[in-house]
């Protein structure tokens, strides 16, 4: 067990040693420390002076993480053993953005070399005709809107890619995505669209998730609904899967398939084919810059020393503040608007591969606590809500800034005073104020910790870089709790229930015995009488 170890039981006592300290008296003591705490790699700059550590505590997290067979978890991923356990499968998303000739699996993974790259090459050559009017539907009309249908992995990494790089996007061409099999979500998506220019995406690993599946045949049906013929579907739908039968199955030709493989896991996905709808956005070129900054992130986290990694320094203060302060949360604040989605995708990669309360050997964790909750909006608009929170609330919330030394659309003084803000929150919750005597509420406490990362602007390769940083302080997490950052079978019971439950909702259908709420749940759903 975790807790069982020594370098854990160091950090115990460490913590018993600090955690009075105040991050005034830290400055105070080491003025200095702001210059030295930082690290940079792939365009990304990381403050992490306004941390509740010392150079002591970074070396016993490094020992912790050394103990913890960091170092030959990374090696085994990126070599594609299967440490993906409980799935029997590799883990090799790194090989999504490899150059090609250079997977360090594809000795033992052939399809992680060459294959990646023909997909690829299959994408640009799709994406370039659509970009130039080139991909007419059925009655001869250019393609212009691009409905992108999938769930989870398959939509929110493509729409958080869409919004950040919005600013490198075709304008001519009209981007929707639609995930929820709420039908609202659909009708809303695609009622000022002309079927006759609208091409769906259906974008699903297994190709048999029910909400994709519902909305992809709710399209189908819109699509003949407008243009009569089923053979308009060959030219209005594409599909990105693994699942070839399945797509052939629904009436998608295989040539307009573009395939990835098992060992990318669904939160992993955006650089595969699952991102086609990001690369028709910003063209082959651009997509291509996105996963030179994964790469960059990749081989940095690969080979620089812990202590000047950033996602193995993120990954540890995340243990630091979750395990020692009892830090329930991490805040990520964007201050830049192309990143509104960015909290939305943080949630599902960080919160779905470290949920878990069983280690790889299959014990119950009982004595520590594993995965913290993300979340997180845009600057300064948090600000003026739950900022209130994090400055003075009871509870500790470690903070992630994201910032840009230049804004891709300067206006005036905007980009000042956007940035203003951000050095004054940080500094806000780090140092704090007294109150004016008799006054307590004016108390700012302060001593609450944040990182700052910092980048020139928000370019295809900083986006892939970021990715990368959280995928990899994921990683470092998942490695230190000792748990699988890359099943996900917590979503399962409830999608199994929603089956058995379905039936009942039929009209004439008997209502189940079950739990009595269920079962008057279900009455009132139906309309039927207690
Ligand atoms: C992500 C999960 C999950 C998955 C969706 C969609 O890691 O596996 O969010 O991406 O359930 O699955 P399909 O792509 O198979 O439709």
């Amino acid at each position: 067990m975790l807790t069982d170890r020594p370098s854990y039981k160091a950090l115990q006592a460490h913590y018993q040693q600090i955690q009075q300290r105040h991050l005034r008296d830290f400055f105070e003591k080491d003025p200095a420390r702001g210059e030295r705490m930082n690290a940079e790699a792939a365009g990304l700059y990381l403050d992490y002076s306004k941390n509740r550590i010392t150079e002591e505590t970074l070396r016993l997290l490094s020992a912790l993480a050394e103990d913890c067979g960091l170092r030959d978890r990374i090696d085994a991923m990126f070599q594609g053993k299967k440490i993906n356990v409980t799935e029997n499968r590799a883990v090799l998303h790194t090989s999504l953005r490899a150059p090609r000739g250079q997977s360090l699996a594809a000795a033992t993974v052939p399809d992680a070399g060459e294959p990646v790259h023909q997909v690829l090459d299959h994408m640009a050559k799709f994406a370039n005709r659509l970009r130039a009017g080139q991909w007419l539907g059925h009655t001869g009309k250019p393609i212009r809107n691009i409905v992108n249908i999938g769930i989870g992995g398959s939509d929110l990494g493509p729409v958080m890619a869409y919004e950040a790089l919005r600013h490198y996007s075709d304008r001519k061409l009209t981007f929707r995505f639609v995930s929820n099999v709420d039908g609202t979500d659909f009708t809303e998506a695609t009622l000022d669209l002309a079927a006759e220019e609208t091409l769906f995406i259906v974008a699903s690993k297994t190709f048999t998730t029910l909400e994709t599946l519902a909305n992809a045949e709710s399209a189908r049906q819109w699509t003949l609904d407008a243009l009569g013929s089923p053979a308009a579907v060959a030219k209005h739908f594409v599909a990105v899967s693994t699942a070839a039968e399945e797509v052939a199955a629904f009436g998608i030709d295989t040539a307009n398939m573009f395939g990835f493989w098992d060992w990318v896991g669904g939160r992993y996905s955006m650089d595969s084919a699952i991102g086609l709808s990001t690369m028709i956005a910003i063209g082959p070129d651009r997509f291509g810059e996105m996963l030179g900054g994964f790469h960059a992130m990749d081989e940095h986290f690969r080979t620089a020393p812990f202590e000047r990694n950033l996602p193995v320094l993120m990954g540890l203060l995340t243990v630091w503040y979750n395990n020692f302060f009892g830090a329930q949360t991490v805040a990520v604040l964007p201050y830049d608007q192309y990143l509104k989605r960015f909290p939305a995708y943080l949630q599902q990669l960080t919160m779905e591969s470290t949920g878990k309360s069983v280690t790889l050997d299959g014990e119950p964790i009982a004595t520590y606590q594993t995965g913290p909750i993300f979340w997180g909006e845009p600057g300064t608009n948090g600000q003026h809500s739950f900022y209130q929170l994090l400055h003075q609330g009871t509870k500790l919330v470690p903070c992630d800034f994201i910032g840009f030394r230049h804004s891709l659309n300067p206006l005036g003084r905007h980009h000042d005073l956007l940035m203003a803000n951000v050095f004054a929150q940080s500094k806000a919750l780090a140092f704090g104020q007294a109150a004016p005597a008799g006054e307590p509420y004016r108390n700012f406490e302060g001593n609450r910790p944040s990182n700052t990362i910092l980048a020139e602007r928000l370019t295809p390769a900083i986006l892939g870089a970021l990715v990368a940083l959280y995928e990899h302080s994921v990683f470092t997490q998942g490695v230190v709790w000792n748990i699988n950052p890359f099943d996900q079978f917590g979503v399962q019971l409830g999608k199994v229930l929603a089956q058995e439950i379905l039936p009942s909702l039929a009209r004439n259908a008997p209502v189940p015995a079950d739990d009595s709420s269920t079962v008057a749940l279900l009455r009132r759903y139906r309309g039927l009488s207690a």
